[in-house]
């Protein structure tokens, strides 16, 4: 249990839900809607089995009404409310610490309306990201992101943690992309910001406020989204290379080359890669002797990308500054280079347990840190680390693998990794929000004055804190 690895942890002085209490959300919701007993528990523990609360009861309302009557409840009884999606988050922000009340989004999944001519989609927040990619591919669209948790992650969760993946470098983030949604406060009040407008120029654009957020301002309940339309031709690259200067000074010349049409450049070193051969089965595409890899996505409405990427390939292999690759145009053959990439998380996590840092860093300085931490566990007991991640956007994947969890080992790691990054002005959490895991680690990427203007803005939608407490602030300062 999470309140055991981390003692100094004291559990708010919230009210213990009663038998009242549960009679009352259970005659709103039904008894399919609310769930206790074993069923609770792999909604008390995250995906990564870092933090695990333990929490009896899970609402899983249907609409926003009933999200908005639940809330203007536990507002009113002071009971804790920690908000979930899929649940796939990996700084443990969706699951409880003590005995929150888990308020599932899951059963909010309706496809409310998709505009053709403007590919606005307005949905629920509990809609599956892999549910819409099809869906939106069927009238010739795509979704502005992609996951390698699509298949399990909520768009409500996307948007409250403004996760980032495979293809931010095209299509920018969530905050550009989402042009409203609803949200309902910690009192209950329904706040509608579901515009669907791509120009709006009317003061404070609140919705901001809530992607990001990790739930502690408010559930986000419906969202519209801005869906461009599918590419036409779409091609990915593997690559091998001998060192990151290679990598660097090939991804400056893919950016020249193809600027708009890249719509992903992802790196992964030999250890991430060993680690989905060995723990995954999945074989490496081309020679699996080499130091760094990496993955470019190209995607275009004119075909010229794929003439041009043989082309410019076969340049780099001729002057030696790559050393193997492959190239697929056909959906299935995609698919299976991306697997690669998709699969490492899960590959590591084979060993037993998993540290993750998601750092954003200067390009130069991206994958300096993976061989510094390296030196620093050399006499730890740890199955691997590597370096993987969204060099496109100098966002650093630094995984730490070893049988089970070690204070030692974490201590060798943390703060040094922030401290670090910290110091060259990078960002401690690049996509993954702060969650519980990183609430102590706040300050190394924001300033004091920045710090206290979010509490205040929390104090002021939520002054009784029921909404995701113990998550992104750090306990002592907020409650
Ligand atoms: C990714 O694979 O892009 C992720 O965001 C997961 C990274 C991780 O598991 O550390």
């Amino acid at each position: 249990l999470t309140k055991d690895r981390f003692p100094y942890l004291k559990r708010g002085s919230y009210s213990m839900v009663d038998s009242t209490d549960i009679e009352y959300f259970k005659n709103l919701l039904g008894v399919n809607n609310f769930v206790t007993g074993e069923e609770v528990k792999s909604y008390n523990e995250d995906w990564l089995k870092s933090v695990s609360g333990f929490s009896k009861y899970v609402l899983k309302p249907k609409t926003t009404e009933q999200v908005s009557t639940i809330l203007k409840y536990c507002y009113k009884r002071g009971i804790a409310v920690c908000v979930q999606g899929g649940n796939t988050g990996l700084v443990g922000g969706s699951v409880p610490v003590f005995d929150e009340v888990i308020l599932s989004i899951s059963a909010m999944n309706s496809i409310i309306s998709f505009n053709k001519l403007s590919g606005v989609l307005v949905c629920q927040a509990g809609c599956v990201l892999e549910n819409l990619m099809n869906y939106v591919q069927n009238e010739g669209f795509i979704m502005p992101f992609d996951l390698g948790a699509k298949g399990t992650c909520q768009i409500g969760g996307n948007l409250a943690t403004n996760a980032g993946g495979l293809r931010l470098i095209k299509y920018g983030s969530l905050q550009g992309s989402v042009l409203g949604l609803q949200a309902v406060l910690a009192d209950g009040q329904i706040l509608d910001c579901l515009n669907t407008l791509k120009k709006d120029n009317t003061g404070y654009h609140l919705k901001h406020l809530f992607i990001g957020s990790e739930g502690t301002l408010g559930v986000i309940t419906k969202v519209a989204i801005q869906c461009p339309n599918s590419p036409k031709f779409v091609n990915v690259s593997f690559i091998g290379l001998e060192s990151f200067e290679k990598v660097l000074s090939f991804f400056s010349l893919v950016r020249k080359e193809f600027s708009a049409s890249l719509s992903s450049f992802e790196l992964m070193d030999a250890v991430a890669i060993k680690s989905v051969q060995k723990n995954i089965g999945i074989k490496c595409p081309i020679n699996d002797n080499l130091k760094f890899y990496v993955l470019v996505e190209l995607s275009s409405d004119n075909n010229y990308i794929s003439h041009s990427i043989q082309e410019f390939l076969e340049k780099a292999l001729d002057e030696e500054l790559i050393l193997d690759a492959t190239v697929a145009d056909q959906p299935s053959l995609i698919k299976n280079l991306w697997k690669i990439r998709e699969n490492i998380p899960e590959s590591l996590l084979r060993y037993g347990y998993v540290y993750k840092y998601d750092i954003t860093l200067p390009h130069e300085l991206f994958y300096e840190i993976v061989p510094e931490i390296r030196k620093r566990l050399k006499n730890l007991d740890v199955k691997a680390v590597c370096g993987y991640g969204h060099l496109g956007d100098g966002n650093l994947h630094l995984n730490v693998a070893t049988i089970e969890h070690n204070v030692e080992i974490a201590s060798a790691i943390e703060p040094y990794v922030y401290e670090w990054t910290s110091k060259y002005k990078g960002s401690i959490s690049a996509e993954h929000g702060i969650g519980f895991l990183k609430s102590k680690y706040l300050k190394y990427s924001k300033s004091n004055l920045e710090i206290d203007l979010m509490k205040k803005l929390k104090n002021t939608i939520d002054p009784k804190k029921i909404l995701n407490p113990y998550k992104i602030f750090p306990q002592d300062e907020i409650n």
